[in-house]
């Protein structure tokens, strides 16, 4: 019999690639969705008749509970958040309902419903903030710096904690940032091809940043998928760390961008301090060394290569529109 996964956030960038993945991997995919007024179906349109779609909400325990009874998954990534860090400073509180207490609620449907069912929790690197060393890796202490990190603290250690109260198979992915063309928008390696892709059709002027010197380490997200799931095919439940062991400055992203479709970035890039944050995490470099040992995970996309990935598909998209 085929194996079941529950994913939620499969409207988002990763819960879209990891669907696909496991549809490749026999696996039945099931998504929880939350209810909205005009689908947002975007990036799960390729197979949506492949998956099956239940209604529920983060905020919603009961619509938890009651999913995780009904589909009896296998294994559960719990993908969904408020994931933008900008945004948690305007909305702490929902923030925290979300990406915290959410992840609170989800363990609880499936320690009531499915308590051997495996458990991935999509921790972030965001909880380094502000790094007590370099590079960072699982043993790292966190020091987060924005209401987002916080939250991602919390659902971190509750998923450890329950793996510890209850004896259930649930981990914690601690994920580097990770892009692709299914990018939102927000995010700065979407907002610069996408500009880049634009200015080049003559549709742009210009784009506005706010901090060009932060520096991350960028994965693309389709390699990253594979991890989640690696994680939760070990006989022991663990945390990973999950990077590619390079970092960029958001600068030299704009350079990468900007190069691909021949243009020079410092005649087109602006700074508005509205784009830069109250607290900024300065440098984040992963040491995905265990991952690479116990999972034998590595990064297959190059950083140059994704943002090329992105930025074509950025023309052609915005070539058709
Ligand atoms: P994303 O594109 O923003 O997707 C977030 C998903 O969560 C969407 O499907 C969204 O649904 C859903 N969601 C938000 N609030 C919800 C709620 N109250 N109830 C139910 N669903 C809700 O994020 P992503 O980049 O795919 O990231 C996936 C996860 O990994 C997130 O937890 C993020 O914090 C974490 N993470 C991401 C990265 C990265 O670099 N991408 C790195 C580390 C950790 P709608 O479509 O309805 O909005
Ligand atoms: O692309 P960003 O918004 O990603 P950020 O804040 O690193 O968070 C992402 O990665 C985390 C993993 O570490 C995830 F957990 C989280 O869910 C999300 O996916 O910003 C990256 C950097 C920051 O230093 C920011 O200050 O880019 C800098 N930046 C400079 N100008 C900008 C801009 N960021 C955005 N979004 N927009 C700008 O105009």
């Amino acid at each position: 019999m085929a194996k079941k996964a529950l994913i939620t956030g499969i409207t988002g960038q990763d819960g879209s690639f990891l669907a696909e993945f496991l549809l490749t991997k026999g696996y039945e995919v099931h998504g929880m969705t939350r209810r909205t007024s005009t689908m947002n179906f975007e990036r799960i349109k390729n197979i949506i008749d492949e998956i099956e779609l239940h209604p529920g909400d983060l905020l919603d325990q009961h619509s938890l509970t009651m999913m995780v009874k009904e589909v009896q998954p296998d294994e559960v990534y719990n993908l969904a958040a408020q994931s933008f860090v900008e945004t948690s400073w305007k909305q702490p509180v929902l923030t925290g309902e979300f990406t915290a207490m959410g992840v609170t609620k989800m363990l609880e449907a499936v320690r009531l419903s499915k308590p051997d069912a495996k458990f991935y929790q999509a921790s972030s690197s965001e909880m380094f903030g502000k790094v007590q060393e370099t590079p960072q890796k699982e043993t790292t202490p966190f020091y987060p710096r924005s209401p987002y990190g916080v939250a991602k603290v919390y659902g971190h250690w509750i998923t450890v904690n329950y793996r510890e109260s209850f004896d259930m198979f649930a981990v914690s992915g601690i994920l580097f940032n990770h892009e692709s063309e299914r990018r939102g928008l927000e995010f700065v390696t979407r907002k610069v091809t996408h500009a880049a892709a634009r200015i080049k059709l003559g549709k742009q002027d210009f784009v506005e940043l706010g901090n060009l010197d932060s520096k991350r380490d960028w994965g693309y997200a389709k390699d990253y998928v594979e991890a989640m799931w690696l994680m939760l095919q070990q006989d022991k439940p663990d945390d990973f760390v999950i990077g590619t062991g390079q970092t960029w400055s958001v600068e030299h992203l704009c350079k990468t961008a900007f190069d691909v479709v021949g243009l020079n970035y410092k005649d087109y890039v602006k700074i508005n301090d509205k784009f830069k944050r109250p607290a900024e995490v300065d440098l984040l470099v992963a040491d995905p060394s265990k991952a690479n040992k116990v999972l034998g995970w590595k990064p297959k996309t190059s950083f140059e290569q994704m943002i090329e990935i992105m930025v074509k598909s950025d023309m052609e998209r915005e070539a058709n529109a």
